[in-house]
């Protein structure tokens, strides 16, 4: 490097190195641009110097160099010592087989949920479902009713799509008059995000031919809890799926299997899981699971029904409470976002409590519907500080503070959480859930 080169370095350092809002938060690309450097490596000299008793090399060889590895396995599982990465639990107590685990987020990076660690919400436990016996009937306001084995969908043309799935509940815990100090597993983990292969329904609903009075449709599952739901027609005309694949194998048991019923961006609870009819009907049937639940209490004391996309949300993953920041210096802000009315076009981040923001960087591709994870280089001062995101979608829609979300709906209303997510830095590093 010349001179020029050296002091063309040294503008580029100094200007990615400046922060691009408070707190310290510094321009997306800054890491990209080798503006900065990390005190988190330990040097070569160093190592050099403590090894200094070591007389070759080849003493020094990891212990895995020295002896044949294991043998293959015919299905693989995690490291030894990431044991510890598991769903969490919250089940419902006297309920045998209703509750939820949760998708440990912050053990987590991508965007993308490993099948065994994708969220579970089951009403009346996991069916133990004969796949080689299973059906789907489509029936009701139809020319044709049809039924469907699984080998026969198999023969359908399918579509290979990336999409998160959300309870209506997540984050519910947030509307609580205390911040509950959990991780984001805990409080954000009934969302995951998975590849879903399978049969467009509008597909199947065309080859029975619907009657001009059909409007809505009635998804119905074979577990134990009969969960019931109506469903716009338009809604299974547009993007949904019968999901037979997830992640490249077939549906897990506790995500449905033979086929559950995908619509995305809807409220999780309308994903019917082991699908077994489809009855096209002119309006909607006002089952349990949408009148007893999933309706949202407004303050003038009416519930509203069939709200089911999900509002545009994001929460920073890294660092989040449970972690120790190790001391200020660098270090990479990041989460993920998300939206249930298409793709995600911003997510903006804040060091100062919201006082000033800066545009992240998101991972590519951005997909609609789907999660994404964000990223921007930070440079902790080591005083106290508050982070936060929020995210636009791409109809503009932007995630709410949590006052103005509360103040939407009655005293207890948990469902449909969608605001943003504070995370309070004490000076030594350590990270918790604020609402201030
Ligand atoms: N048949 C059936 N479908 C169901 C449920 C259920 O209990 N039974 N739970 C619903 C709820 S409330 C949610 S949030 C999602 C959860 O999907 P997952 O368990 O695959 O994460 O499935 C929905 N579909
Ligand atoms: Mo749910």
């Amino acid at each position: 490097m010349d001179g020029s080169d050296k002091r063309a370095m040294r503008r580029l350092e100094s200007e990615l190195g400046e922060p691009v809002a408070g707190g310290g938060l510094l321009h997306r690309r800054a890491f990209l641009r080798g503006g900065v450097a990390f005190a988190g490596a330990v040097t070569v000299a160093a190592k050099v110097n403590s090894a200094a008793a070591a007389p070759t090399i080849g003493a020094e060889s990891p212990l895995s160099m020295t002896r044949p590895g294991k043998l293959f396995t015919g299905y693989g599982v995690p490291a030894r010592s990431e044991e510890g990465v598991r769903r969490l639990f919250a089940l419902v107590a006297n309920r045998e087989g209703a509750g939820t685990s949760r998708t440990p987020w912050h053990m987590l990076n991508g965007s993308i949920t490993p099948s065994g660690l994708h969220f579970e919400r089951h009403h009346n436990g996991v069916p133990d479902v004969d796949a080689s016996r299973h059906t789907l009937l489509i029936h009701g306001l139809v020319k044709r009713p049809l039924v469907f084995t699984l080998a026969t969908l198999q023969r359908y043309p399918m579509e290979t799509r990336i999409h998160f799935i959300e309870c209506a509940g997540n984050s519910g815990a947030l509307t609580r008059p205390d911040p509950a100090q959990d991780t984001v597993g805990g409080l954000h983990g009934l969302l995951s995000c998975s590849e879903w292969t399978g049969v467009p329904v509008s597909v199947l609903l065309d080859e029975a031919g619907i009657d001009p009075r059909g409007k809505w449709v009635l998804a119905e599952g074979a577990d134990a809890a009969g969960m019931s739901r109506s469903v716009p027609l338009a809604k299974l005309q547009d993007d949904a799926m019968i999901a037979l694949y997830q992640n490249g194998e077939a549906v897990r048991p506790e995500q449905g299997y033979p086929m559950r019923l995908l619509l995305p961006g809807y409220e999780g609870n309308i994903n019917v899981k082991w699908l077994r009819r489809l009855k096209v009907t002119e309006g909607p049937m006002h089952t349990r699971d949408e009148t007893s639940k999933y309706t949202e209490l407004m303050p003038d004391g009416k519930a509203r029904q069939f709200t089911l996309p999900l509002g545009p949300k994001s929460v920073i993953t890294h660092p989040s409470y449970g972690m120790k920041i190790q001391g200020p210096g660098y270090y990479e802000i990041s989460g993920i976002a998300w939206s249930g009315a298409g793709r995600v076009r911003t997510v903006e981040v804040s060091a100062d409590g919201g006082v000033s923001w800066a545009t992240a960087a998101l991972a590519q591709p951005v997909i609609s519907k789907a999660v994404t994870r964000f990223r921007l280089p930070w440079r902790w001062s080591g005083q106290m500080t508050t982070l936060l995101s929020r995210a636009i979608d791409e109809t503009g829609d932007i995630q709410p503070l949590r006052k103005p979300w509360m103040e939407q709906y009655a005293p207890g209303q948990g469902f449909h959480y969608n605001a943003m997510q504070l995370w309070a830095v004490d000076p030594l590093g350590n990270v918790k859930n604020t609402y201030a």
